[in-house]
């Protein structure tokens, strides 16, 4: 099996609707072991009865606008589970007022924040992962963007701002990285319902007009998008890194 005798970290699960949930269950099925962080500002509850669907899964809280909180669960975790494989990072978050509103209202604290939580966050788990020497040698990161930071979405604002952080990061990151053998690399996603898009306007509009315009004339599954995480978490992928592979149906190749 394709990730069999590795174990991977998956941070940012909410529920079975997460795109995190995908990952971990494809990362499963091709034979990892899969550990996970949760948001310790929610209730973990939820999360520990979900990963019971994977036998002997354990959650570990972690709030990604913290070093100090990222360093006690990586060292918890190197602590039970030694040296791991692969850390996927499945994280954002801005105010909900910075979606709603034009993006030139956004304000310092907001424009801070989703920078901060969605894409400093890989930095820190990154550079925090390395000092604990808790990574394989061909350790793979992988985090998960939207086309948003490319191209101005409607309502996407101070995300698409974050988001070209995060892509700028796994570049910069992919560099450093590289020294001691580990690849860096993202996904951008196309659209899925999840929590994160819940309450977002004309959601159903965007996810119509995907289906009609991608060129293969779907919208992509949590699954599928799992799938390419299992292959960049996989010696597969041994030649890729500071990439940004679109998993969207081929949409954002498209023009009129
Ligand atoms: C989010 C906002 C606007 C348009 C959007 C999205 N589209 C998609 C998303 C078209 C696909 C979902 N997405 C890719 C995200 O990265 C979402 C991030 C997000 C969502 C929320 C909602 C609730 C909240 N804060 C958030 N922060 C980040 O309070």
């Amino acid at each position: 099996m394709l990730l069999e005798g590795k174990k991977v970290l998956i941070m940012g699960i909410r529920n079975k609707w997460s795109i995190a949930w995908g990952a971990a269950q494809s990362a499963y099925e091709n034979g990892a072991t899969v550990i996970f962080t949760h948001n310790s500002m929610e209730s973990a509850e939820k999360v520990e009865a979900l990963i019971k669907e994977i036998p002997g899964a354990k959650s570990y809280p972690c709030d990604a606008g913290s070093d100090e909180s990222i360093r006690n669960c990586l060292e918890t975790i190197k602590a039970e589970y030694g040296k791991i494989d692969g850390i996927l990072h499945s994280i954002a978050h801005a105010n909900t007022e910075d979606l709603r509103n034009d993006f030139i209202l956004t304000s310092r604290d907001g424009y801070a924040h989703a920078c901060d939580i969605s894409a400093y966050s890989l930095v820190a788990t990154a550079r925090i992962a390395r000092e604990l020497d808790m990574l394989n040698e061909g350790a793979s990161f992988v985090a998960f963007t939207y086309y948003g930071s490319e191209k101005v979405m409607e309502g996407y604002n101070v995300m698409g701002v974050a988001k070209a952080a995060l892509e700028a990061s796994i570049r910069y990151l992919s560099k450093d990285l590289g020294k001691d053998g580990y690849r860096v690399n993202g996904i951008s996603a196309g659209p899925i319902k999840t929590l994160s898009a819940k309450g977002i306007k004309d959601f159903g509009t965007i996810l119509d007009v995907v289906e009609q315009r991608a060129p293969l004339h779907k919208n992509v599954t949590t699954k599928q998008v799992g799938d390419v995480t299992s292959f960049l978490f996989s010696d597969m992928s041994s030649a890729v890194t500071g990439e940004i592979i679109h998993a969207d149906n081929g949409f954002n190749v498209t023009g009129i």
